[in-house]
């Protein structure tokens, strides 16, 4: 019986590909890294390093047989460094030896002659000097230029938020394994395997179909898993050996890109009772030296400038700048949580010079059922408002302002704050052709089902959804389904496993296949009982005709279909229906739907120290109907932990060389259980969904951005302290920050 991935992982059992056995011949990698943020690469000398005894090869870009590239938006981004390095870590060379210490010994006795180039590592100072991935991008809705005399208020600021390590459980790696054809196999550690079936082939010079890339689950990280994947794969292919590379944790911290941090400049315009009348937005995205995803991220930031609001007039503009980084990536949310930061930050500005709750403006500027988004798409089945009503009654917000209230009156030395924070996020890929996937489902002779699709599973649970959705679509038990790996043979042109659709589209794809083999299944039932084939159902393992007992099992039902010669298994594709965008005009439908939720959030600060509790996250939060009401629950709560660790703890910090400080968990404090709030999730009732598989929303990413709750519930707190308090809107909000805040100068608290 296939276990869910939630119990292997609780059990220590899940296998990533670090547990795998392997060939007995197998060969390891090391990789070296440039130690120079910003070099020409004059020479590279692997001469010592390959006369060490155990070293089988040392590779270098000259030994790359097709091309040297695996960029995906914009083909910028070299396997390995060729001319020049352009940020700490970038792989130059690859070791292969027979152990994996003898490669981390050999690669230390390359040597590199490098001759030191400017550099850059903040996003202003890249665009200062014109050093951009793509032109900068535009949303405009309305004409912000004339609505600024129309408003009452009209504040201005900058806004900062930080990067973000993604600390997946795995760190990245391949076992590549060469094929008696000439091809290569790879399991691989990868949210897109079929992106690193294309790049390998590239690389390799070879068609696609000589490469197989395998998955079981994995880790996290949306494309950078291609690289570490194709270095071995290129190892393997040249050697004609199976070849193991395994990022350790610091490496894989040093080598690989982040969340984006970004830096915005904002104004807001409202009426003096709180109605927003206009928006501009400049975001500054810093996103390393090369551009892997962040065009598409940079992309999702303008679409969720407005977050849950209507605002008649916008103007966001956003850049990708280039540094001297790693080039940073895709990570939960994708660029949608900078950009609802930064609004939060504005409307916290406009609330305090008006002197009311930030809550009263976000109240009133909710968006409504018909309301348009700045891209032109309107909001259908809305329920911002509902969300934010349910929040506030359920949990009593008024009486919760009061304890607050009362708390802070009787502590001097320690302070409450509370916020909300509504959420908006729009469910399906961005770049269009992605939204699509892809099953294979086989009913075997025994009544057993094996489903491969193209989604991969990394913790989110997806295999137990999919399980969920076979089962009940067949009318047999869960046990009965197992969910194969990912595999690029099983479904071609597969899209990441993304953008929070993973169940969305696999569902589709898995609930159809299996519809095929039903109505199959269907028609023999009838020419065996001399019935039409829609008398026919199939539920707890039985056939029904017209909903009674026809006397026949599934299994029964399967065997006999099978001596019959009736094809029992199924391929189908799915495609989200009725999505457009046009990047010209900035306008279109680019989502199939939209998820809605509002959070309260509670924190207790030590004033004296800096530290502070996230107490409490409260939420009403618009699932559809759930697929798997414990996973999904599960996800809510992840997502709010992990986005309070983006606002509060989780600070990345690099010298002025570019060299990562922050480079394992004690210098880099993530939230642990210690840390976790309380948290309560209520799911909307009565909330069906007709776009989505089974009425259910999508999950995995919506969640996160309640973190940003958390800072703004320390910012009421610290108010609560020192009133005059000056804030930066620089996140994440450590206990540090905290602390240098409220005590900028000589500032005595009343006793
Ligand atoms: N990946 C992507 C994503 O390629 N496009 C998206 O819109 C997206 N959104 C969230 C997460 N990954």
């Amino acid at each position: 019986m296939t276990q869910p991935d939630p119990i292997l992982h609780a059990r220590g059992e899940a296998r990533f590909v670090a547990d795998l056995p392997f060939p007995a011949d197998t060969l390891h990698a090391a990789v070296l890294g440039s130690p120079s943020a910003h070099a020409t690469i004059l020479q590279i000398d692997t001469t010592a390093a390959s006369n060490e005894c155990g070293v089988v090869a040392v590779l270098t870009a000259t030994d790359i047989p097709g091309e040297n590239q695996i960029g995906n938006i914009i083909q910028d981004e070299r396997l390995l460094a060729s001319g020049e390095v352009c940020y700490i870590g970038q792989p130059i060379a690859v070791v292969i030896a027979t152990t994996l210490e003898t490669a981390r010994a050999a690669r230390e006795r390359i040597v590199l002659e490098l001759e030191p180039l400017p550099t850059v590592f903040d996003a202003r100072d890249a665009f200062r000097q014109n050093l951009l991935i793509q032109p900068p991008r535009t949303f405009v809705m309305g004409d912000v230029d004339s609505a600024w005399d129309q408003c009452d208020v009209v504040i201005e600021g900058r806004a900062e938020s930080g990067a973000q390590e993604h600390v997946y459980l795995e760190t990245q790696g391949s076992l590549a394994i060469p094929q008696e054809s000439g091809g290569v196999k790879l399991i691989s550690a990868t949210q897109s395997p079929g992106g690193v079936q294309r790049a390998v082939a590239r690389v390799l010079g070879c068609p696609m179909h000589s490469v197989e890339v395998d998955v079981l689950r994995l880790g996290g990280k949306e494309e950078q898993a291609t690289c570490w994947a194709a270095m071995a794969a290129l190892a393997a292919w040249r050697l004609q050996r199976p070849v193991r590379l395994i990022l350790p944790r610091g490496e894989d911290f040093r080598m690989t890109g982040k969340r984006h941090p970004y830096s915005a400049d904002f104004k807001l315009g409202l009426t003096r009772d709180g109605c927003i009348l206009a928006y501009e937005v400049h975001f500054f995205q810093n996103a390393g030296a090369v551009a892997d995803l962040s065009p598409a991220i940079l992309e999702r930031t303008l679409f969720h400038a407005s977050n849950s609001y209507v605002i008649p007039n916008v103007r966001a503009t956003a850049a990708s700048c280039r540094t001297h980084l790693p080039p940073n990536t895709a990570c939960r949310g994708f660029g949608a949580p900078q950009a609802m930061y930064v609004l939060e930050a504005a409307i916290d500005q406009a609330a305090l010079q008006m002197g009311i709750e930030p809550s009263v403006i976000q109240e009133r500027n909710l968006l409504s059922e018909g309301d348009t988004f700045p891209y032109g798409m309107r909001v259908l089945r809305c329920r911002a408002k509902r969300c934010w009503e349910e929040a506030t009654q359920r949990y009593d917000l008024s009486a919760q302002r009061e304890r607050i209230r009362q708390f802070n009156l009787g502590h001097a030395l320690q302070k409450k704050g509370l916020a909300l924070m509504p959420i908006c996020f729009g469910i399906s890929f961005t770049t269009t052709f992605l939204n699509q996937a892809q099953a294979l489902v086989h009913v075997y002779a025994d009544g057993s089902v094996g489903v491969s699709c193209s989604a991969v599973e990394m913790g989110q649970g997806v295999r137990q959804k999919i399980q969920w959705v076979a089962a009940t679509t067949l009318g047999v038990a869960t046990e009965r389904v197992k969910l194969e790996s990912t595999n690029t043979t099983r479904a071609a042109n597969m899209s990441p496993t993304a953008a929070s659709v993973g169940s969305d589209l696999n569902g589709q794809a898995v609930r159809t296949a299996c519809l095929a083999i039903l109505a199959r299944l269907s028609g023999f039932a009838g020419r065996l009982l001399n019935e039409r084939d829609d008398t026919f159902t199939l539920h707890d393992e039985t056939l029904l005709r017209w909903g009674k007992p026809a006397g026949m099992t599934w299994t029964e039902l399967v065997r006999m279909a099978y001596l019959d010669r009736v094809n029992l298994s199924a391929q189908a594709h799915y495609s989200t229906p009725n999505i457009a965008f046009d990047r010209q005009t900035g306008k279109g439908q680019p989502f199939a739907y939209h998820v809605f939720g509002t959070a309260l959030v509670e924190a207790t600060l030590d004033c004296l120290r800096g530290t502070y509790r996230i107490d409490t996250v409260q939420v009403v939060h618009d699932l559809g109907q759930s697929l798997a009401p414990l996973i999904d629950l599960g996800q809510v709560e992840g997502g709010i932990v992990q986005g309070l660790g983006w606002m509060t703890l989780e600070e990345i910090r690099h010298d002025n060389r570019g060299r990562l400080l922050t480079d394992n968990l004690t210098t880099y404090k993530i939230p642990d259980i210690y840390f976790a709030p309380e948290i309560h999730v209520h799911f909307l009732t009565d909330a069906e969904n007709p776009s989505a598989i089974m009425s259910s929303k999508a999950v995995g990413e919506p969640p996160f951005m309640y973190g940003i709750g958390g800072y703004f519930a320390l910012v009421q707190a610290m108010r609560a302290f020192r009133p005059d308090v000056v804030l930066d809107y620089d996140t994440p909000l450590t206990p540090e920050k905290v602390l240098m805040a409220l005590y900028d100068a000589v500032f005595i608290p009343a006793a």
